[in-house]
C-alpha cells in the first residue's frame, strides 16, 4: 500500500499585514508597521505549492480564515452590524484592529500536531488544534481551525479531529512547528519527537522570549494520540529561544529517519538522552550543523531549518530535497554550507530548491510554516474532502481570485477603513463559490 506525506499549506487571507504581534519573533518586531502586500504574499505562496506539485508531490491547502474575526469583538463588548462594530473598535479600541485582522492562520505547520495512524492504536489519522495561547492574535484561531480541519478531514472511518487542548498556559501548544514524526517508512510505525520550550523546573529567568511549548501540553497531545509509547520529548535550548526561535522548526526538521538541526537547538542533556532513545528505535540519520559553519544568527535570519525536508515523491528517502527559502542562497555562509551539503553523499539530501516567499518570511513564516504535513495512505487521501487538494489547474484558478480581490499594499493603519472588511467578505465568499464549499464562513450562514 502506497504511503505519502502531503503537505497542506495555509492559503494566505487578503488581510496579511505587519503589525509586530509577535514578541520573540525578530522578523515579525522588524518589520512591524511596514506596508505588507497581500497579492503578492499570497501569490507566492501558491507558487510554492505549485513547485511541489511540478516535482510530483501531492499537495493540499487551509482556507484562509475569516478576518476580520467580528465574533471575536462582540465578545468584547462591540455590538451592531458588523460594519458599526468595526467603527466602533476603530474608534474605542483600535489596538485589538491588529488582533482580530491578523492574516497568522497562514502558518500552518502552527494549525495542529498530526499523529498518521500507522502509529495510531485505532488505525485513524489524528489532528490536536493548537491552542496559540501565548499571543492574542493567534489564541483566537482553534475554533475555525478546528472547523476547517473538521471539514477538510471530515471522514471519521480514516480520521479524528480532537478539541485543543485547554486554553491555558500550562498547556501552550504551538502544533506540529514543534513535533517531529520520524520513521522507517510512511507505512511503518514511527516515533514523534516532540519539542518542548519550557516544564515545571525549567527556569524561567533565563529566558528572555516566551517558550511557547510546555511539554505538559506536548505529554497531552501525544496521550490524546494514544501514542504515549511512541512519544520522546526533547527540550530546546534557551539559547535557541534567546536568538529567535520560537518555534523549534525554526531550528531543526526532519523526515523519515532523518533529523537536519543546528548544534544549539537543544539543552544538550535532554539531547542526549532523547537521540540515544531515538537510535534504539529507528536508524536515526542525525545532521547536524556547526555553529562554526552556520552561526545561530545566520540559521535564524535565513531560516535555513525552516525549509521542507522531503522524501522523494513516491515516499523513499533515500534521495531527499531540501525546499529552502531563497533567503538562504542569499546569505554567504548558509549557501556555502548547502553547497556543501548537497555534495555529501554520506548523507540523503541530494538536492536543494530555492523558493520566495518573502511576504510571509517578513513576519517570519518561511516554507515550512506554511504547511501542514500530513502522512496518507491512498485510502485516506482519497477521504480528504477533494476541494482542499490542489493540481496546477486548481492552483491557476486560486491565483486568478486572488489577483481579482487582493490589493497590493496594506499597511496596519489601512485595517480601519471599513472597505476592506467588505473586500475581505467579497474574497472570502467568492473562494467558497469557487470550491463549492456553500456557507464554509460565519458571516455566510
Ligand atoms: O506565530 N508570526 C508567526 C509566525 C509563525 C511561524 N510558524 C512557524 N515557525 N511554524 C508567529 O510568530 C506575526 C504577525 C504580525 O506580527 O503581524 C506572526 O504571528
Amino acid at each position: 500500500m502506497s504511503v505519502f506525506e502531503v503537505n497542506f499549506d495555509g492559503l494566505i487571507g487578503p488581510n496579511h499585514n505587519y503589525s509586530g504581534l509577535a514578541f520573540g519573533n525578530l522578523a515579525s518586531s522588524r518589520n512591524a508597521q511596514l506596508a505588507s502586500n497581500p497579492r503578492e504574499a499570497a501569490l507566492q505562496g501558491l507558487e510554492k505549492m505549485r513547485t511541489l506539485v511540478k516535482l510530483g508531490y501531492r499537495q493540499g491547502f487551509l482556507p484562509p480564515q475569516l478576518r476580520p474575526d467580528i465574533a471575536t469583538l462582540r465578545r468584547l463588548g462591540f455590538s451592531g452590524t458588523d460594519t458599526e462594530v468595526l467603527a466602533a473598535t476603530a474608534q474605542r479600541a483600535p489596538a485589538l484592529l491588529s488582533m482580530v485582522y491578523s492574516a497568522s492562520s497562514m502558518w500552518a505547520a502552527n494549525a495542529a500536531t498530526v499523529t498518521p495512524s500507522a502509529d495510531c492504536p485505532d488505525g485513524r489519522v489524528h489532528f490536536t488544534p493548537a491552542n496559540l495561547v501565548t499571543t492574542a492574535h493567534r489564541a483566537i484561531e482553534y475554533p475555525q481551525t478546528t472547523q476547517a480541519l473538521r471539514t477538510v478531514f471530515g471522514d471519521d472511518d480514516h480520521f479524528v479531529v480532537h478539541e485543543a487542548l485547554p486554553a491555558q498556559d500550562r498547556f501552550a501548544d504551538e502544533g506540529a512547528a514543534n513535533h517531529t514524526r520520524l520513521c522507517t517508512s510512511y507505512g511503518e510505525a514511527g516515533v514523534g519527537l516532540f519539542v518542548y520550550g519550557r516544564d515545571a523546573d525549567t527556569d524561567l529567568s533565563q529566558l528572555q522570549f516566551p517558550a511557547r511549548q510546555t511539554r505538559e501540553a506536548s505529554e497531552t497531545v501525544a496521550r490524546q494520540h494514544g501514542v504515549p509509547d511512541r512519544a520522546l520529548f526533547l527540550q530546546q535550548s534557551a539559547e535557541a529561544i534567546n536568538a529567535g526561535a520560537f518555534h523549534n522548526d525554526v531550528v531543526a526538521v526532519g523526515n523519515g529517519p532523518v533529523l537536519f538541526h543546528h548544534e544549539q537547538a537543544f539543552a544538550s542533556r535532554s539531547q542526549e538522552a532523547v537521540f540515544a532513545q531515538l537510535a534504539e528505535r529507528l536508524p536515526l540519520q542525525p545532521i547536524c550543523v556547526p555553529a562554526n559553519r552556520v552561526s545561530l544568527e545566520d540559521a535564524i535570519r535565513s531560516y535555513l531549518f525552516n525549509s521542507q525536508l522531503l522524501a522523494d515523491p513516491q515516499g523513499g528517502f533515500e534521495a531527499m530535497r531540501l525546499i529552502a527559502p531563497t533567503e538562504c542562497r542569499d546569505n554567504p555562509a548558509v549557501a556555502a554550507y548547502l553547497t556543501d551539503l548537497a555534495a555529501d553523499t554520506t548523507q540523503p539530501i541530494r538536492h536543494v530548491e530555492f523558493v520566495d516567499v518573502r511576504q510571509s518570511m517578513s513576519n517570519g513564516g518561511g516554507p515550512a510554516c506554511l504547511r501542514l504535513r500530513v502522512v496518507l495512505s491512498e485510502q485516506e487521501l482519497a477521504a480528504v474532502h477533494p476541494a482542499f487538494l490542489v493540481d496546477e489547474a486548481r492552483i491557476d484558478q486560486l491565483q486568478a481570485w486572488v489577483r481579482d480581490h487582493y490589493r497590493d499594499a496594506l499597511l496596519p493603519a489601512d485595517l480601519a477603513d471599513p472597505a476592506l472588511l467588505d473586500e475581505c467578505y467579497r474574497a472570502f465568499d467568492n473562494l467558497t463559490q469557487l470550491l463549492g464549499l456553500g456557507s464554509f464562513y460565519a458571516f455566510q450562514r
